[in-house]
This record gives structure tokens, C-alpha cells and sequence, in this order.
């Protein structure tokens, strides 16, 4: 389908005929009622860097307005399914109704392959729940909760369990961490429990956070011995949705770089476990694992910095720093070689798909960083992110880090513990002195730093928190754009409306993404899904051109 978007250069954005993002925001506030437009206002952002050349603060991390269909899940979602989900060799046993259990199952296309620990242990093929029924509700589920734990152990014999609460255990009040604890002194393995009830925070969010907490308190650190590697890395925040983290293990080791753990695709708690050791934190979801790297620093001594594998030149550009930072010769060679050797592949992709994708317009809904990071996949498309924003992101993730000592904390975020953390009196061993540190700055390989979504778009962009159904619907009646990047639930109304969408969170059926393969099959899926001759095809012959016409009488 031929959209007018399709008539803009790269330049679009300045044409005079290109719709203001201004009046499109006027557009969406007017049919507000005016409580909700002055809040949505904060909200609504039109990304043009005014004076001091700031771009304007976005109101992001607050509650979603009752009744407005919002794409947020729960905190529950954010600790079971996000970040404990992907581990293999963990009992992940939900304490509640068995909806929550089963909807968390499988659902998230985080791969992972058991051949690579010894024991191949591997629980994800499995819901483990404890049911609650009304009984439980009235009298109390503590019991039935400690009959679940025996029950997974005796069946599995797992060195790891860890239970989930949701929001009815937070309401009649089951203590989880006592169970957890008396059953952990009982069978002698770990066991511990989360308070990530669904209505804990504001969104998926809150579990996030209370999910690094339990990783920190309770697995990080288990295991002191020390592993082979000249280079020795974490990687924070990768899930290996579709198989992202193969192909980005498959580049490091090229590059000789060892992975001590990935936090938590692919993964094993026995990696965590040792993750301490670890020389340097890389960080791909800012959003979702910034505390582990924080307090990792704080306890262990371990810095951290932002990379992205996501597109052919944010890979290069990753690897680089990642290089740079260890400073040694035989690694920046290596890591040039490893580009030299996959670029051409890349390349050719890039040039056989960009001139069918040059100057069109992709938007893209999601999550809390996928957002940010696949707009430098559409640059090498050659496309145009016009319009991005997160479903729950913090202010940080859209505006940078330095916005951070300015945030409000409200009751929602206070509802979350923050841990106190000291250094380990005999593990701390900060990995680079201060003043490497500032040598580094002054070489420009900026640490513990990240700077957000907001100052990688052009001027004229809009960026939307927390986006609804209302809004998704006059951004694509409006500009048309050649693809919309959300999730399962605006997939189809997109679609109906005749625009290509491709799922950023589960990628449909395809993947991976990540790294040099990643970013050919992504180009490819692309070109594939804008120019298909499908769309052409939404209106029926008879609407394009009707032999019969026929009136009303009252017309
Ligand atoms: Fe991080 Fe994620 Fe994302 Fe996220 Fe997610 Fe996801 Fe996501 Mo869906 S951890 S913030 S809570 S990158 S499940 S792998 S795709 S919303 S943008």
C-alpha cells in the first residue's frame, strides 16, 4: 500500500507538508476530558530541544489512568516473567490463583540451551504453581505453599527454588520468606521468596527491582571460584528473546571475550552465582537490571557501562568500547578483525534492502528499552523512528542519567525496598582506580553512564509514555507509517488498519536480532513485512472501484 509518508525523504521531518507533531498532540489532548489531558500532556511529548538545547521532561513511571487500555503488565510479570523467567535450573514456583501461573508460562520466546552446564538441568518446560483456591484465600496459604516446595524437591531434586507472590498472598497477608526460609533449613538448598504481588508499583517495573534484590541478597556471590578469561564479563539485561544471546556469545567468544554470566537469558543460577568475579558489567536493558550493576559496584567493585548489541553498528561500536576499556593491544586487534570479518555480510543486506526502505517511517511502542535500541537498526534501513516510547520506563531511560537526583519518589516506588549496600569487607577489589577512571572519561569511554532515548531522536520526533490504545490509533490514521513495533496486544487492530507490525518483545516467530546475523535477518524481516504486496490488498475490489452505487432515499 502506498502511504504518503512513503513520499518523504530522510528529511521528512522539515517538509512543509508533513503533519506538526504539535497539532497531532492538540489532536489527541482535545478529546480528554480535562483532568486526564492535563496529566496525558506531561505525557505526550514533542521531542524538540529548546534552550540550554534540553529537550523538554516527560512525566514516565506513574500510574495509568483507570479505564484507558494501557499496554503495562504487573509487577508479578516484571520478577517471575522478565528477570527470573529465563533460568533454566531454578524452580520458578508461583504462589497463587493458577491463572498467573500458567499465563507466565512460556509466553516470553526466551530461549535457552541446557547443554551448556553439566548437570542440563532445565525447569522452563514446566509451570510449577501451588494453585491457591478460595480455601487457601480465607484460611491462609502458607500450608499448601510449604507442601508445594516439598513437593517440587522431591520431584526434581533442583539446587535452587524460589517462590513468587502474587496479589492475593500480599492481601491475606502469607509470609512467603518465613515458609522459604524454613523450608530452605529443612532440604538444605537455597530457597527464597519474592514480594512481587501484581499490585506492588505501577507496572512490570516495580518487579524488576524487587527481582534484582532477591538475585542480589540471595544467589550473587555463592560460588568465589575463579574462572579462566583474560577478558571476563557479565552481561546484564540480555534475555535471549529468539535467540538474541547466542548470537551475541557466538561474537565475544570470536573476540576471546568470556562471558562469567549473562543476567538471565541462557542462563543457570550457578552463573550468578559466580558473577561477582567478573571483571566489568555490561549492561544491553538499562531498565530492567540497572540495580544488580549498582550494587555490584558498590559491594564488589565491578564497574559497569551501557553497550547495546542491538544493530550492526551498535555492536561495533559496543565492542569497541569494550576494547578500549580493557586497553590491551591484542584485544583491539582482534575485535577489528572480528567487524572486518562480519560487515560484509551485513552490508550486503543493508544495500539490497535499503532502497526499498529508505525515508519511510517506523514507530515503536515497547516495553523499556527495545524502543531506544532498534532505532539504530532502522538507520542502517535507512528508515526514520518518528515516534517511540516505553510502557514503563523511568525518566532516566528517556531523558539520561542526569536527571536522576532530580526524580521524585513517590508512593508507588517506595512501596519497593532499596537495599543498603556496603562493601564486601573481603571481596571488594574496585577493578580500575580512580584516576584510570578519569583517564578514561578523557578518552571518552564514559562509565556508569546512560543517556537515554530522548537525545538519540532528531527534533520534531514524538516520544509517548505509557502509550494507549486512543493515541496508537491517531498516530497511525495520521502519518501512516511504514511499521509499528508494539506487542501481541496491538498487533491485530494494527494490522486491520493496514500497517505492517512487527512484535518488538516476542519478534513474532523470528530471531534473533542481536549482532551481525541478528541484524541481517532483522533487515530482511522488515523489508519483507513493508514492501509485501498484502497491503495493497486490504481494501476489497468492490470497494476500490464498485460497479453499482446506490443511495439512500433520505440522501
Ligand atoms: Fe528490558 Fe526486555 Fe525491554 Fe523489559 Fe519486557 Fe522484553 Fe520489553 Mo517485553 S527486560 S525493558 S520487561 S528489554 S519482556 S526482553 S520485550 S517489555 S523492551
Amino acid at each position: 500500500m502506498k502511504t504518503a509518508i512513503n513520499e518523504f525523504e530522510n528529511n521528512i521531518l522539515n517538509a512543509d507538508d508533513f503533519i506538526k507533531p504539535e497539532t497531532v498532540k492538540e489532536e489527541i489532548l482535545s478529546k480528554y476530558p480535562p483532568k486526564v489531558a492535563r496529566k496525558k500532556s506531561k505525557q505526550i511529548i514533542v521531542n524538540r530541544k529548546g534552550a540550554e538545547n534540553k529537550h523538554p521532561e516527560i512525566q514516565a513511571n506513574v500510574r495509568t489512568i483507570p479505564g484507558i487500555i494501557s499496554q503495562r503488565g504487573c509487577c508479578y510479570a516484571g520478577c517471575k516473567g522478565v528477570v527470573m523467567g529465563p533460568t533454566r535450573d531454578i524452580i520458578n514456583l508461583t504462589h497463587g490463583p493458577i491463572g498467573c501461573g500458567f499465563y507466565s508460562w512460556l509466553t516470553r520466546r526466551n530461549q535457552t540451551d541446557p547443554s551448556t552446564t553439566p548437570d542440563g538441568d532445565n525447569y522452563m518446560p514446566y509451570c510449577f504453581s501451588t494453585d491457591m483456591q478460595e480455601r487457601e484465600i480465607i484460611f491462609g496459604g502458607e500450608k499448601k505453599l510449604k507442601e508445594a516446595i516439598q513437593e517440587a524437591y522431591d520431584i526434581f531434586k533442583p539446587k535452587m527454588i524460589s517462590v513468587f507472590s502474587t496479589c492475593p498472598v500480599g492481601l491475606i497477608g502469607d509470609d512467603v520468606h518465613a515458609v522459604t526460609k524454613e523450608m530452605e533449613e529443612k532440604l538444605g538448598i537455597t530457597i527464597f521468596g519474592f514480594s512481587c504481588e501484581g499490585y506492588k508499583g505501577v507496572s512490570q517495573s516495580a518487579g524488576h527491582h524487587v527481582a534484582n534484590n532477591g538475585l542480589f541478597k540471595h544467589v550473587i556471590g555463592l560460588d568465589n571460584t575463579v574462572q579462566e578469561g583474560d577478558y571476563k564479563v557479565n552481561l546484564l539485561g540480555e534475555y535471549n528473546i529468539g535467540g538474541d544471546a547466542f548470537e551475541i556469545e557466538r561474537i565475544l567468544k570470536k573476540c576471546g571475550i568470556t562471558i562469567i554470566s549473562t543476567f538471565s537469558g541462557n542462563s543457570s543460577v550457578d552463573f550468578f552465582a559466580n558473577s561477582h568475579t567478573a571483571d566489568l558489567n555490561l549492561i544491553m536493558c538499562y531498565r530492567s537490571i540497572n540495580y544488580v550493576a549498582e550494587m555490584m559496584e558498590k559491594k564488589y567493585g565491578i564497574p559497569w557501562f551501557k553497550i547495546n548489541f542491538l544493530s550492526a553498528e551498535g555492536m561495533s561500536k559496543s565492542l569497541r568500547k569494550i576494547a578500549q576499556y580493557y586497553g590491551d593491544q591484542k584485544l583491539i586487534d582482534r575485535v577489528e578483525e572480528v567487524i572486518a570479518e562480519e560487515m560484509p555480510a551485513v552490508m550486503k543486506a543493508q544495500n539490497e534492502v535499503k532502497p526499498r526502505l529508505k525515508g519511510k517511517l517506523a514507530m515503536m511502542f515497547v516495553g523499556g528499552s527495545r524502543a531506544h535500541h532498534y532505532q539504530e537498526m532502522f538507520r542502517e534501513m535507512g528508515m526514520i523512528s518518528f515516534s517511540a516510547g516505553y510502557e514503563f520506563a523511568h525518566r532516566d531511560d528517556y531523558e539520561g542519567r542526569q536527571v536522576l537526583p532530580n526524580l521524585k519518589v513517590d508512593a508507588d516506588s517506595r512501596n519497593i525496598e532499596e537495599l543498603t549496600v556496603k562493601k564486601d569487607p573481603e571481596r571488594y577489589n574496585p577493578r580500575i582506580s580512580e584516576k584510570e577512571l578519569e583517564e578514561m572519561e578523557k578518552n571518552g569511554i564514559k562509565l556508569k553512564d546512560y543517556e537515554g532515548m530522548m537525545n538519540e531522536m532528531p527534533d520534531g520526533t514524538i516520544v509517548i509514555d505509557d502509550i494507549s490504545q486512543f493515541e496508537t490509533e491517531t498516530l497511525i490514521n495520521t502519518y501512516r507509517p511504514a511499521v509499528f513495533c508494539a506487542g501481541i496486544k496491538e498487533k491485530y487492530t494494527i494490522q486491520k488498519s493496514g500497517i505492517p507490525m512487527k512484535q518488538l518483545h516476542s519478534y513474532d516467530t523470528g530471531g534473533p536480532y542481536a549482532g551481525y546475523r541478528g541484524a541481517i535477518n532483522f533487515y530482511h524481516e522488515i523489508d519483507r513485512m513493508v514492501n509485501s504486496k498484502v497491503w495493497e490488498h486490504l481494501k476489497a475490489p468492490w470497494e476500490k472501484s464498485p460497479e453499482l452505487a446506490a443511495k439512500y432515499a433520505f440522501e
